[in-house]
C-alpha cells in the first residue's frame, strides 16, 4: 500500500515508523485461584527496565510489564487483586507539589462498588505498603474491555504516562463473535528522555496534557499483524494515553463497531474512521481485503485543541497474506442491546461546566483541590434505576473526555465536534463511561444510577486536567429507609 501521506492542516506532520516486530497481545496476569467464579491475582507497582522500540527506559510498571498484564475475568466473578506498591520510597514532590510514588488502583468502567475493598479512589497506598482489593462483578452488565490504572490524585498523570495501566477483559458470551481471531490493542504514547519517561515539568504540560512521539500498541511501535485474505478479526482497542486522541482508520477497510466502553451493540456499525479519546474503548470487527498486501492502521489528524492538528500516525501494519478464507461480518451481535427510549423531562438534571484558567481546571468554577464540586444522587437498582440527565458544557478551547465512575451512560446528544462520533454514540445502544465534550460544545448523558452507594468521582480523562482540579465528587446515596 502507499505511504502515509501528509498530515494536513496546522501542526500536522506524520509519524510513520518502519514496520516493527510481530504483533503481540498483552501478557496475562496469572489467576492463582482454582475456585470457579473467583479470579485472584498479584499486581505490584514498581520501576522496571523496559525496552521500548530499542530504547531501554526505567518505567513505572505493573509486574515489570509495559503496559501492565491483562486481567481476564468472566461475568459474575469475584476479582481479588493483591496489590503492592513497590515504587521507591521518597520525600520528593512532583511539579504540583504532591509527594511522589503514593498510588492506588481504579478499575475504569467496571460497575463495582466505590467503597473498600473495591474501587475506593480515596485510598493512599504508600511505597512499601499493599492493599487487597476485592470486586464483585455480579452486577457488571456488559462484557468488554476495561482497564485499571493509578488514580492517586495529583500523581495520576505522571504515573499513567510512565506506564501504570493494565487492561481488564470481561469475557462476553456473544455466540456470533466466538469464532473470530481476537486481539486486544492498548494504544499508548510516551517520550523517553535519558532512560526515563519525560517528566511533567511545566504548567503547559498540565494545561495541554502530555503527548508522546513514541506511539505504541501493546508496547510495540508499528507491529505487524498477519491476517488472511477475507478473514474477520476482532480488535478490542483501548486508548491508554494521557492526552492523545486517536482518529482510528484502516487503509482500504471499514471498521465495524460491535461494542463500546460498557458492552456490546445490537449489530455492527460500519465507519471509515472513529475518534478514540483517552480512556475510551471500542470493539471492532475487521474483514480483511481479498487483495494481499500491507495496510496501515492509522490515527488520522485531528484537532483536539484550538486549530492545532495532530500528526498522522501509523500505529500498526496489517499484513494480508496466505490462503483465502471466507468469513463474514455477522448481521446481529447482541439482540438484547437497546437504546433507552425514555421521556427524560422529569429526571433530575445536573449541569456540569468544564473550564480552565491560570494553570488550573474547574468544574462549575470549583477546583478539586480547593473545594470539590459535589453531586448527590440517590441510587436505584438494576431493575429500577434512578435516572438522571447530566449536561456537560465545555467552556474552553480544547476537547475534554468526560469520565464518570461506577455507572455507565447513554449519550442523548453531542453539540460540536466530529459528526461520525456523534452519530455513533447518539443513535446506537452504546454504553459509555468516557464521552468527548467538544471544545465550545456540550453533551447530554442519560445515566441510570444503579445499586452501589458510596463516594465516586467524575473528571476529565486528560489525566493532567484531573490532577489540576478538573474533577468532582459523586456522592451516591442509599434511599432513606421508609
Ligand atoms: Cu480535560
Amino acid at each position: 500500500m502507499g505511504g502515509g501521506g501528509g498530515g494536513g492542516g496546522m501542526g500536522g506532520g506524520t509519524i510513520d515508523p518502519p514496520i516493527g516486530a510481530a504483533f503481540k497481545d498483552p501478557a496475562l496476569l496469572a489467576n492463582t485461584s482454582t475456585t470457579p467464579g473467583i479470579f485472584e491475582g498479584y499486581l505490584g507497582a514498581g520501576m522496571a527496565s523496559v525496552n521500548v522500540n530499542g530504547t531501554t527506559a526505567n518505567l513505572y510498571t505493573y509486574n515489570g510489564l509495559y503496559p501492565g498484564p491483562m486481567i481476564k475475568v468472566n461475568h459474575g466473578d469475584r476479582m481479588k487483586i493483591h496489590f503492592t506498591n513497590s515504587l521507591p520510597k521518597t520525600t520528593a514532590t512532583n511539579y504540583l507539589g504532591f509527594e511522589k510514588n503514593h498510588t492506588n488502583i481504579h478499575t475504569h468502567g467496571l460497575h463495582v462498588s466505590p467503597k473498600e475493598p473495591a474501587d475506593a479512589a480515596h485510598l493512599d497506598i504508600l511505597p512499601g505498603n499493599g492493599y487487597d482489593y476485592e470486586y464483585d462483578l455480579g452486577l457488571q452488565p456488559g462484557g468488554s474491555l476495561y482497564f485499571l490504572h493509578a488514580h492517586k490524585h495529583g500523581l495520576v498523570a505522571e504515573q499513567h504516562w510512565g506506564g501504570l495501566v493494565s487492561p481488564i477483559l470481561v469475557n462476553d458470551e456473544i455466540p456470533v463473535l466466538q469464532g473470530f481471531e481476537s486481539h486486544v490493542m492498548i494504544l499508548k504514547d510516551i517520550n523517553i528522555v535519558n532512560g526515563a519517561p519525560e517528566a511533567h515539568s511545566s504548567s503547559m504540560d498540565y494545561m495541554h496534557g502530555k503527548e508522546g512521539n513514541t506511539v505504541t500498541v501493546n508496547g510495540l511501535v508499528n507491529p505487524l499483524l498477519a491476517t488472511k485474505p477475507g478473514q474477520v478479526q476482532r480488535w478490542r482497542v483501548l486508548n491508554a494515553s494521557n492526552a492523545r486522541f486517536y482518529k482510528l482508520s484502516l487503509q482500504g477497510h471499514q471498521l465495524n463497531v460491535v461494542g463500546t466502553d460498557g458492552g456490546m451493540l445490537d449489530k455492527p456499525y460500519a465507519v471509515s474512521s472513529l475518534i478514540l479519546s483517552p480512556g475510551e474503548r471500542v470493539d471492532l470487527l475487521v474483514k480483511a481485503s481479498t487483495t494481499k498486501g500491507n495496510y496501515k492502521f492509522l490515527s488520522l489528524p485531528y484537532s483536539r485543541m484550538g486549530m492545532m492538528q495532530s500528526a498522522q500516525i501509523t500505529m500498526l501494519t496489517m499484513a494480508v497474506q496466505g490462503s483465502k478464507v471466507n468469513q463474514s461480518i455477522p448481521a446481529v451481535v447482541d439482540p438484547s442491546a437497546k437504546r433507552l427510549n425514555l421521556n427524560v423531562a422529569n429526571f433530575p438534571k445536573r449541569t456540569i461546566v468544564l473550564s480552565m484558567s491560570m494553570s488550573r481546571g474547574y468544574i462549575n468554577g470549583m477546583d478539586f483541590d480547593v473545594a470539590p464540586y459535589t453531586i448527590m444522587s440517590q441510587v436505584g437498582t438494576m431493575d429500577m434505576p434512578s435516572y438522571e440527565v447530566w449536561e456537560v458544557v465545555n467552556n474552553s478551547n480544547m476537547d475534554h473526555p468526560f469520565h464518570q465512575h461506577v455507572n455507565a451512560a447513554q449519550v442523548l446528544s453531542i453539540t460540536g465536534g466530529d459528526s461520525a462520533y456523534t452519530n455513533l454514540y447518539t443513535t446506537t445502544p452504546a454504553w459509555k463511561d468516557v464521552v468527548i465534550v467538544p471544545k465550545g460544545g456540550s453533551i447530554r448523558l442519560l445515566i441510570p444510577v444503579l445499586d452501589y452507594d458510596g463516594m465516586a468521582m467524575f473528571h476529565c480523562h486528560i489525566l493532567e486536567h484531573e490532577d489540576i482540579g478538573m474533577m468532582g465528587m459523586w456522592h451516591l446515596m442509599s434511599p432513606m429507609p421508609m
